[in-house]
């Protein structure tokens, strides 16, 4: 009829979670919905810090000033300091770990909450300048019974996690989000500033056609991976894979979660346990892989059962679709 259809029946994250609560009979105190409302507004706020570095070149390295002459933070330290004052004041949280700062941030009894919250306020940061997708990486645990609220409530397997996810900005955000029922994306609308369900129960194709690694790093890789990009690339019969790497693990875990196939980030003989971060990378990544049916390793053992030693410390990491991950694996069988 020439007239826009209007959607007068919105499913924002915030029902969206609160309904799922409902229908679990989740003993739903409603605690894990405000802190994810915490967590949106970040997102929102860090959204809108990105498009403004795109429009107006804030971009610089931290202490830089910009035309008009201001001290300016860079990105990545200034998306910390947004998730930290909000995740603070939110009155939700106990602990919390960023990629940005060296240690874990105990909150103060008058905010204090029952959640910890593990973090990459701004991952992919080398694609800034260049106006590649980055994103927020987030992980959630409850402190334990009896806990005040300290590092050990954090280093602690993945499994234990309540809720993980990703907020990814490109040409819009979107919000990636697991609590432990299934895998759902949201995307803002700018206009309602709103995350709005637009990716209901995504689940990881069993088998894909792409592989997605830093094949720059090919000399410094161990024997399985070689053999098993050998055999994706030089394939007995049918199609060889398809290569696409994007260098922000977050835009590149998005396109293995909607498309299938396999991202890796292998050790290797330069970085014994890799590159990504175990607490706030490696475990929300490999959280949302399982919760949307595929499957996350370090090539010898599920990512979710690692007990970390500290709030720093690396694994390697493929994930993806059940069937192109259980290859790689068996390349590592053969090897032991
Ligand atoms: P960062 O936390 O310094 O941004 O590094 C993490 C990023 C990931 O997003 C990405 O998967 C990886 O580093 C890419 O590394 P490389 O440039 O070595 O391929
Ligand atoms: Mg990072």
């Amino acid at each position: 009829s020439g007239e826009e259809q209007v959607n007068t029946d919105l499913i924002t994250l915030t029902r969206h979670v609160l309904n799922d609560q409902f229908n679990l009979g989740a003993a739903a105190s409603g605690d894990l919905t405000l802190l994810l409302t915490a967590i949106q507004l970040t997102s929102k706020f860090i959204a809108t810090n990105v498009r403004k570095a795109r429009l107006i070149n804030l971009v610089g390295l931290a202490g830089d000033t910009n035309v008009q002459g201001e001290e300016q933070k860079k990105l990545d330290v200034l998306s910390n300091d947004i998730m930290v004052n909000a995740l603070r004041a939110s009155g939700k949280t106990a602990v919390l770990v960023s990629e940005e700062l060296e240690d874990a941030v105990i909150i103060e009894d008058q905010y204090k909450g029952k959640y910890c919250v593990v973090f990459d306020p701004l991952d992919g940061s080398s694609n800034i300048d260049a106006g590649v997708n980055i994103g927020t990486i987030f992980g959630v645990y409850q402190v334990q019974e009896g806990s005040k609220g300290t590092v050990a409530d954090v280093l602690r397997p993945g499994n234990q996690m309540v809720a993980a996810g990703y907020t990814m900005y490109g040409s819009s955000a979107n919000l990636v989000l697991s609590t432990g029922h299934g895998v759902n994306g949201y995307t803002l609308d700018a206009a309602l500033g709103e995350f709005i369900l637009t990716h209901p129960n995504i689940r990881i194709p069993p088998r894909g056609k792409i592989y997605s690694f830093n094949e720059g790093n090919s000399m410094y890789f161990n024997a399985p991976v070689v053999r098993y990009l050998e055999s994706i690339k030089y394939p007995a019969s049918g199609k060889p894979y398809s290569a696409r790497y994007i260098g922000s693990m977050v835009a590149d875990v998005h396109r293995t979660l909607l498309y299938g196939g396999i991202f890796g980030y292998p050790e290797d003989k330069k970085s014994k346990k890799g590159k990504l971060r175990l607490l706030y990378e490696a475990f929300p990544m490999a959280f949302l892989t399982e919760q949307a049916g595929g499957v996350a390793t370090t090539g010898t053992g599920r990512i979710l059962d690692i007990v970390p030693t500290s709030i720093h410390e690396r694994c390697p990491v493929f994930l993806g679709s059940k069937d192109d991950v259980q290859d790689l694996q068996k390349f590592y069988q053969e090897a032991n």
